[in-house]
């Protein structure tokens, strides 16, 4: 990011999304009725009427839901960021909102205030606070967007100041620094609003950014389609969201758990191209943590404990100009690292332009032989000898210590 304001977001690279709200009580299915899409939007897709779904929130009472405990796996995981949908499109507010009753303290037997509770953990343990809110879609507002239907009928500027902006304004003035404030689905916002709200939230917060979700262009940064990685380096910071399972809120029916090996693959792949991972959980209507994304998160966290170096505060790369399928580069000044996600004897490498100055193994500093030598076509050549993988080990992350910036030569032949 060009201004100072984004530089814990550009080098922090990982943080951790959570989607929570009343969908989460019916764990993908209502009446018998099991949604066969993303269960945060049931609501929406088993057409379930607002005074139905309103009942939910007389049962919203989280016992295990424990602020603490997430932010602390976030940060055990490596994570430097949380995001909290503080009103997702079914328009249940998760803090004490004076805007609308229909939120956890007023309309609830839990009766708190959850964005509060996460606020304060994420002081606590040193991570950047960050909100979603959904500003256009609202199911519980017909004045509001609702994907699949037209705008007909609705006044959605009645919806954009009596609820969106307002509601934003309590975010943004009871609850401190807000890190970033994650916007959502555009749909038929104009561009003029678009750019009201923005000036809205700068004016209340400077240096809160703003995802690309804002619509128009007009985020602080790029935001990809939802799992969704560019194939290249991309010339503008940019975030990737992406689900653990295959839902975002919680789906008891979801086993479709992503393996370690590939969340960190993305990871890798995510940095390497310079952009950020959000990688989210779906907390249980009781707010407990399903077990399967908290072993995930602590396998992520085992590794980034010792390779975090090569996740942090690196930038992307210029193309390398061949395409290797056994890991991956990601750089920083006067760092190359290179992940190797299968169980190889040595790495062989040409074309990087850089003279090596020292090689080790990044998680314990073990010294390693790096070769250089020029093939016979003219091109440089690193050769590496690996040491035998650790138990269990999915990156193998090898340091290559260089002048500068990292930079390929193209090839001669
Ligand atoms: O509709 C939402 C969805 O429920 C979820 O919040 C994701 C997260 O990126 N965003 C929208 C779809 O892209």
């Amino acid at each position: 990011m060009k201004n100072r304001t984004g530089q814990w977001w550009d080098e922090g690279k990982f943080g951790l999304f959570i989607h929570w709200g009343l969908y989460s009580l019916l764990g993908g299915e209502y009446k018998g009725k099991r949604t066969d899409n993303i269960a945060e939007w049931i609501m929406h897709d088993l057409d379930i009427p607002m005074e139905e779904y309103h009942k939910l929130a007389a049962s919203f009472n989280p016992t295990s839901f424990d602020a603490d405990s997430i932010v602390r796996l976030a940060k055990q995981a490596g994570m430097k960021y949380v995001v909290l949908t503080s009103k997702h499109h079914e328009g249940f507010a998760l803090y004490h909102s004076k805007v609308s009753p229909y939120n956890s303290f007023d309309a609830t037997p839990y009766k708190k205030d959850v964005v509060q509770q996460l606020r304060k953990a994420c002081d606590k343990h040193g991570l950047v606070f960050g909100l979603y809110y959904s500003q256009a879609q609202d199911w519980d507002d017909p004045n509001a967007c609702r994907d699949g239907y037209s705008e007909e009928g609705r006044d959605f500027s009645s919806y954009f100041t009596k609820k969106c902006i307002p509601q934003i304004t309590e975010l943004l003035t009871e609850y401190g620094p807000i890190g970033l404030l994650w916007l959502d689905t555009p749909l038929y916002m104009t561009e003029k609003q678009s750019k009201t709200l923005k000036a809205h939230i700068k004016s209340l917060q400077p240096d809160c950014l703003i995802s690309g979700r804002i619509g128009h262009g007009l985020g602080d940064y790029m935001t990809t389609g939802d799992n969704f990685i560019p194939a290249l380096a991309y010339d503008r910071p940019f975030e990737v969201p992406a689900t653990i399972n295959s839902t975002w809120g919680y789906n008891k029916f979801d086993t479709n758990w992503k393996s370690t090996a590939k969340i960190l693959r993305s990871l890798v792949k995510v940095v390497s191209r310079g952009g950020n991972y959000l990688l989210n959980i779906g907390p249980r209507g009781d707010g407990s943590v399903p077990e399967e994304s908290i072993t995930i998160l602590e396998n992520v966290g085992s590794f980034m404990e010792k390779n975090g170096q090569s996740i942090y505060g690196t930038k992307a790369l210029p193309l390398y100009p061949y395409d290797i399928d056994w890991g991956y580069f990601t750089a920083k000044k006067g760092k190359l690292f290179i992940h190797i996600f299968e169980d190889k004897e040595d790495a062989y490498l040409l074309n990087i332009a850089n003279k090596p100055l020292r090689c080790y193994r990044l998680s314990d500093g073990l010294p390693l032989t790096l070769k250089e030598r020029t093939t016979c076509e003219g091109d440089s050549s690193w050769l590496i000898k690996l040491p035998p993988r650790e138990e269990g080990e999915i990156d193998q992350v090898i340091c290559v210590e260089i002048e500068g910036d990292v930079s390929f030569e193209p090839i001669t032949g």
